[in-house]
């Protein structure tokens, strides 16, 4: 049984993937703009993979029944509202507490689905658990690397060489 609770969840995460995915996108194009070329590549891909995490989202709920409806992009709201950062650490503590939010909102829907005994979705959530483990890892470590680089100017050179090929 496909709830309207369920589907009203899934339309709300799928919304918050497309956000993050403008989220990232507006990330990259400020630290292009700076000059940061591998951090800017790394975030342009990072984009295209929420968008993958939007897609799989809208198709699921349009395969169990469902219709993600999109909507025009006015109606869209970045849980962060700055497109411009005063530095590297700023911009990555903001996406670590993003990801947070994005995994609180997660288990917020997997209890959702236990309540609602909905074990399809349950089990399709669980791909959703582990990529938010993976990012808010990702985001943390390289938190704290940029943390203990400081304002060295060479370190942050081979950090932002070095970070497409890392991760
Ligand atoms: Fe969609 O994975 Fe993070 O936000």
């Amino acid at each position: 049984m496909f709830s309207e609770k369920i589907q009203k969840g899934l339309k709300k995460q799928l919304i918050r993937e497309l956000e993050s995915s403008q989220l990232y996108l507006s990330m990259a194009s400020w630290s292009e703009y700076k000059g940061f070329e591998g951090i800017c590549e790394f975030l342009y891909n990072h984009s295209n993979e929420e968008r993958n995490h939007m897609l799989k989202l809208m198709r699921y709920i349009n395969k169990r029944g469902g219709y993600a409806a999109i909507f025009p992009y006015e109606n869209l709201h970045f849980y962060e509202k700055s497109y411009s950062y005063n530095s590297l650490k700023e911009l990555f503590q903001k996406l670590f507490e993003h990801e947070i939010k994005i995994s609180s909102e997660i288990n917020i829907l997997v209890e959702l689905s236990l309540q609602e005994k909905d074990y399809f979705t349950y089990n399709f959530l669980q791909w959703y658990v582990e990529k938010q483990i993976e990012e808010e890892n990702l985001s943390k470590s390289i938190l704290s690397k940029i943390e203990l680089i400081g304002d060295e100017k060479l370190g942050l050179y081979l950090f932002d060489r070095d970070l497409d090929k890392k991760f």
